[in-house]
């Protein structure tokens, strides 16, 4: 037998051996268990790069071990694979996207086979393929006639130079990434589906996943952004018609000092066509960047429109400011702003010498200082006339119902979360099914037509889609009149097919529909494993597609995922592995030098799977040699000839010493992967018990028993980790089975018995020795036994004994005087 480690041809010959055996097969089988464990699917953006690495090591490492837990295992891998980088690609190497996008699969699915990891590959989709996003498009069309798609106009960014549309990322600094020339916004039609529907549902069910990190739950919370508030209506000075603004606040009512539009607010443009000046002003508005993150940062600006509002309890007046950081989309596009309790209030008042009035005075000792900065938290009300005294929360409730009374207000509830946009100027998308008839205005494809193919033999030039251009696709006749009629030519953001795809793997080659009954067997995934970028979109839209689907009668289930785990970064000197900044290590050449099992061992022990992982040259060498020291250990072993069977009674110490060690590391590496996910943990335990196998040199016939229990043991706790050189040593063990075949090893409960116990003694109350008694000593073998140590007898002799006080398993204190 080669008693050399050559992990490349090991791991080939197994892998064949899986492949052709399609041993990773998953069916449907309602008499056991299922266990669904998914990893998020990858953009095939060329070859593997360390974070997919990481994350599918994770995801096998799971699906092994339940499958040794006598689960019947889901375990799926497909490619996400429109999207804008294949159109780049396009542009730069000259290749169609589809050419370049399935080149790039095939590359891909070489590698993860290379990796060793355990897909049912019958079930591999992508996304590009009809076959799947034809499902996508038909239930868009059954939404639509729900009512819960819609078409609305929107802005995008616009280069005037090349005429086209340019995606976020593809504006650099305000210039288009191409001409560099300045990039505008302009409004065009697009579709949204209507999430906010479903705002409540998504925010209250994020209370029930509890498999979820707290950290991904609060994101989605803050995401979805429900907040109460009062919708208050301010007067208009010389008007008829009133403002109305929304806020969160009403308990801060009394200490509004003016009110603040959005630069697209009816008041504002009817301003800016008064004023040059404020015309000018919105102008600059519509050029800026309002994305929500930038609020807080950015410069406030703002300019007087000359109108007064009227203060509904006190009837002052106060003026009506256009300000850059109030956003049409939030509240009604006006807010009342209250500038010492508001910060952005706060620093546009300072700006523009507004007055800053404090109504709300700490409860307690929080630091309380308007002449640097707003006091924003809750409190008590103090300037406030008749409100004076009450707490926040009591005001709120009191000047909502004093409005209300008055017909001057309103409790309402408002959301953060907008509709999604899925509409993309993009050539390399799924079509959006929809026909545009000059008659009959926007019609769904009817589900006869469906797909609506994506032409994929087109000219590339990278200025505006291709099928824009192309009268082939786009000429059609309405399905309702029979009239001349045009495809819409936008296709659906990516998000889209990410958002159901979990589900599709379970019914993947059904052609007559989305989803069968299979869907039913194996949803939800049981264990979602991929990276915290997709914290907030991909999940809320996952699970939002999620409820779609169960309202349509696809799907039984309310969420889509039952446990989460979201990965770290993998880094390398402490940054982002990135190929501008050229620190990147590419895993097949880390593959090719040390074989899969290496690069996997490594991954997984070098940190817990939720931290960011430092990329170690010495930690992969260390994960080497781990594996060639187990190699040698069990060859060795082997070579030792046959094994006697174990006899439990005929034991030595040592012998019974290394048992319990085995049984003790199966407990804990049973724990730290089947509960607390901390694979780290699990192969430090497995190391010590290889160190100590090490320096086990019995080589009597019960000697080699318990060494080979123990052997066995360490091969099968590192199956789901080192799935290659584990199946080879548990044949040279001596086994006919399959490795894979194996259920996980049990602890023996009575090996962990200890024969012995230690004692820790006391002298007048302080530590002087410890002593190793028998499990089965009585209290007085004890007594004797601490006080015939020398080292206790250091502290006793001559002294006159006081008592003995033993705490049975633990210690003795000699009281002596
Ligand atoms: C990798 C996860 C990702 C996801 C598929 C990445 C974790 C963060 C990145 C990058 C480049 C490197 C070296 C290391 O979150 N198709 C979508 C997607 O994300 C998913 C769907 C469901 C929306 C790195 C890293 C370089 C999964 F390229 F040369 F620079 N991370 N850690 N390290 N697809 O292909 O080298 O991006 O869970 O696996 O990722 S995906
Ligand atoms: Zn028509």
């Amino acid at each position: 037998m080669d008693t050399e480690y050559k992990p490349e041809e090991i791991e080939t010959r197994i892998q064949q051996f899986w492949d052709k055996n399609k041993v990773f097969k998953a069916v449907e089988d309602t008499e056991r268990e299922k266990y669904y464990c998914l990893s998020m699917f990858p953009y095939p953006s060329g070859r593997l790069h360390m974070g997919h690495v990481r994350n599918y090591t994770i995801g096998d490492v799971i699906s092994r071990y339940q499958r040794m837990q006598g689960k019947n295992v889901l375990q799926p891998m497909g490619w996400d694979a429109f999207g804008l980088p294949a159109e780049n690609a396009a542009i730069k190497n000259n290749v169609a996207p589809a050419k370049w996008t399935r080149e790039n699969i095939d590359y891909m699915r070489n590698q993860l086979k290379r990796l060793g990891l355990g897909y049912d590959w019958e079930r591999e989709l992508a996304t590009c393929d009809p076959d799947y996003y034809r499902w996508e498009q038909w239930l868009f069309t059954r939404l639509y006639k729900k009512g819960l798609v819609y078409k609305k106009t929107a802005a995008v960014n616009w280069c005037p130079n090349d005429l086209t549309v340019l995606a976020n990322e593809q504006v650099i600094d305000g210039k288009c990434w191409r001409c560099d020339h300045e990039v505008e916004k302009k409004d065009i039609p697009q579709w949204f589906m209507k999430i906010t529907d479903y705002a409540d549902e998504l925010l209250d069910d994020l209370d029930r996943l509890e498999g979820w990190p707290e950290q991904v739950r609060t994101m989605q919370r803050n995401w979805i952004g429900r907040s109460e508030g009062v919708e208050i209506s301010f007067a208009l000075e010389g008007r008829d018609e009133n403002l109305k603004v929304f806020t969160t606040r009403p308990d801060t009512l009394m200490g509004v000092t003016y009110v603040a539009v959005a630069a697209e607010h009816p008041l504002a443009l009817e301003a800016g066509e008064k004023y040059d000046n404020v015309a000018a002003f919105i102008n600059e508005c519509a050029k800026t960047d309002t994305a929500e993150a930038s609020l807080e940062t950015m410069e406030k600006k703002g300019i007087d429109t000359g109108l007064k509002a009227i203060h509904p309890v006190t009837g002052d007046r106060v003026p009506v400011f256009i300000a850059n950081f109030v956003l049409m989309g939030y509240g009604e596009g006006a807010v009342m702003a209250v500038p010492a309790h508001d910060q952005r209030d706060y620093e546009f008042a300072s700006k523009y010498g507004l007055p800053i009035r404090q109504v709300i005075e700490p409860l307690g000792n929080e630091e309380c200082d308007l002449n640097s900065a707003a006091f924003t938290a809750r409190g008590r009300l103090v300037h406030s006339g008749e409100f004076d005294g009450l707490s926040s929360e009591q005001a709120f409730e009191k000047i909502a119902a004093w409005l209300e009374a008055r017909g001057q207000g309103k409790k309402r509830t408002t959301y953060r979360l907008r509709d999604w946009g899925v509409s993309r100027q993009r050539y390399w998308g799924a079509p959006i099914p929809i026909i545009n008839c000059n008659k009959c205005g926007e019609v769904a494809v009817p589900e006869e037509d469906l797909p609506v193919v994506l032409p994929e033999d087109v000219e590339f030039d990278g200025v505006g889609s291709p099928i824009k251009k192309m009268p082939s696709f786009y000429e059609t006749t309405c399905p309702s009149c029979g009239g001349k009629a045009e495809r819409e030519t936008d296709t659906f953001d990516t998000f889209m097919e990410s958002s159901w795809y979990y589900a599709r793997y379970a019914s993947a080659d059904n052609d007559s529909s989305m989803l069968d009954e299979r869907a039913d067997y194996w949803l939800p995934v049981d264990q979602y494993v991929g990276g915290i970028e997709h914290a907030i979109l991909h999940l809320l839209y996952a699970r939002f597609f999620n409820k779609l689907m169960r309202d349509v009668g696809l799907t039984k289930t309310d969420e889509p995922f039952k446990n989460l785990l979201t990965q770290g970064m993998v880094l390398k000197d402490g940054a982002k592995m990135s190929k501008s900044k050229g620190n990147t290590v590419d895993p097949q050449g880390l593959i090719e030098e040390y074989g899969a099992d290496t690069a996997r061992l490594f991954m997984m022990f070098a940190a817990p799977p939720e931290q960011s992982l430092e990329w170690s040259d010495a930690g992969v060498e260390g994960a080497s040699r781990f594996l060639k020291r187990l190699w040698r250990l069990v060859n060795e072993h082997v070579a030792g000839g046959a094994i006697a069977k174990l006899d439990l009674k005929a034991l030595n110490d040592a012998q019974k010493k290394l048992r319990r060690q085995t049984h003790e590391t199966i407990a804990k590496v049973s724990d730290d992967i089947g509960r607390r996910y901390t694979f780290n943990t699990a192969i430090a335990a497995v190391m010590e018990l290889i160190n100590a196998l090490a320096k086990f040199s019995d080589s009597s016939a019960q000697g080699r028993a318990v060494k080979q229990e123990s052997l066995q043991a360490v091969v099968l706790l590192l199956s789901p980790i080192v799935p290659h050189i584990t199946h080879e040593l548990w044949q040279r063990l001596g086994n006919d089975s399959l490795l894979l075949q194996q259920p996980w090893p049990e602890v023996d409960e009575s090996a962990l018995q200890k024969d012995s116990m230690q004692i820790i003694v006391q002298v007048n109350g302080k530590l002087r020795s410890r002593i190793e008694v028998s499990a089965s000593a009585s209290k007085d073998d004890i007594e004797q036994a601490a006080q015939a140590d020398e080292n206790v007898k250091r502290f006793t002799d001559g002294k006159q004994l006081v008592k003995v006080i033993v705490v049975p398993n633990k210690l003795v204190n000699i009281v002596v005087r």
